[in-house]
C-alpha cells in the first residue's frame, strides 16, 4: 500500500528555474563576470544538476580556472532566496491538494531534491507556508549527498528516514535524472514535465501527466487506499 509521497522540488513543486537562472545572473553581474546564461544556455546547463557544480562545469567549458564557484553559488542562494518573494511564484496545480490530502490519510510526505536548503524553506514561505514544510517526515537537499541525482542517494535517505521500501513511497519527478535517480531503487513515478524538461525522456516514468492536477492516475493510487 501507498505510504508516503516524495517530492522534488524545481519543477515538480514550482516552476522556479527561471529564478534561479535569474539569480544566477544577477551573481555574474556584481561579481563583475561577463557571464550571463539566456534560456537556451540555461537549459543545456540544467542536465549537471546542483547550482555549484553547474557554475564549476561552466567554468571548466569557458577556461574560467580563477572562479571561486562555491563562493558565487552561496551568493547566488542568498539572492534567489531575495528574489523568492509572495507572488513571485505559485506552486504547480494540484500540488497542495496532494500534500494536504496524503495528509488526511496518514500517508507520509517527503522532499527529495538536489536544491540548496534554505531554498525549499523559502519557497514554502513565499507559497503555502512553512506550518506545511513542517508536517514533513524527511527534507533530503543538495547538501545531504555526496552525489546528486542522477545517482539514487538522495531517494536512498528518504526512504531510510521513512523506514519504508521503494514500493510503499512514489515520486514525483520532473526530469529524466530525477527519475532514473528514483528507478534506480525502483519507486514507483509520477512525472509532470515542466517548462525546462519539456524534451527529456519520460520512458522511464510510470506514468506521465501534464501536472499534479492530472484527475487520472496517482489521484487514484491515493483514492484506493482508502479500500485497499
Ligand atoms: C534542480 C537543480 C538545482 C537548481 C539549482 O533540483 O538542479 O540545482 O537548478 O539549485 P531539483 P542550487 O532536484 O529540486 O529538481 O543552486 O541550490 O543547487
Ligand atoms: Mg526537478
Amino acid at each position: 500500500a501507498l505510504r508516503a509521497v516524495i517530492f522534488d522540488v524545481d519543477g515538480t513543486l514550482a516552476e522556479t528555474e527561471e529564478l534561479h537562472r535569474l539569480a544566477f545572473n544577477r551573481t555574474f553581474e556584481e561579481a563583475g563576470l561577463p557571464w550571463v546564461w539566456g534560456r537556451e544556455l540555461y537549459g543545456r546547463l540544467l542536465k549537471v544538476t546542483g547550482g555549484r557544480e553547474r557554475l564549476e562545469v561552466y567554468a571548466d567549458e569557458t577556461g574560467s580556472e580563477a572562479v571561486d564557484a562555491a563562493k558565487l553559488h552561496r551568493r547566488k542562494t542568498e539572492i534567489y532566496g531575495a528574489f523568492m518573494t509572495r507572488g513571485n511564484v505559485d506552486l504547480r496545480p494540484g500540488i497542495e491538494r496532494i500534500m494536504r490530502d496524503s495528509l488526511s490519510r496518514g500517508i507520509k510526505l517527503a522532499i527529495a531534491t538536489t536544491t540548496s536548503r534554505p531554498n525549499v524553506y523559502r519557497l514554502f514561505e513565499a507559497t503555502v507556508g512553512l506550518d506545511l514544510l513542517s508536517e514533513f517526515h524527511s527534507i533530503r537537499t543538495g547538501e545531504d549527498v555526496t552525489h546528486k541525482k542522477p545517482d539514487p542517494e538522495v531517494f536512498a535517505l528518504s526512504l531510510k528516514d521513512l523506514g519504508m521500501s521503494a514500493d510503499e513511497c512514489v515520486v514525483f519527478e520532473d526530469s529524466e535524472n530525477g527519475l532514473r535517480a528514483a528507478k534506480a531503487l525502483g519507486i514507483p513515478t509520477v512525472a509532470t514535465p515542466s517548462i525546462y524538461t519539456a524534451c527529456d525522456d519520460f520512458s522511464l516514468a510510470d506514468v506521465v501527466v501534464p501536472h499534479s492536477d492530472e484527475p487520472f492516475s496517482y489521484r487514484r493510487m491515493l483514492a484506493d487506499e482508502g479500500g485497499s
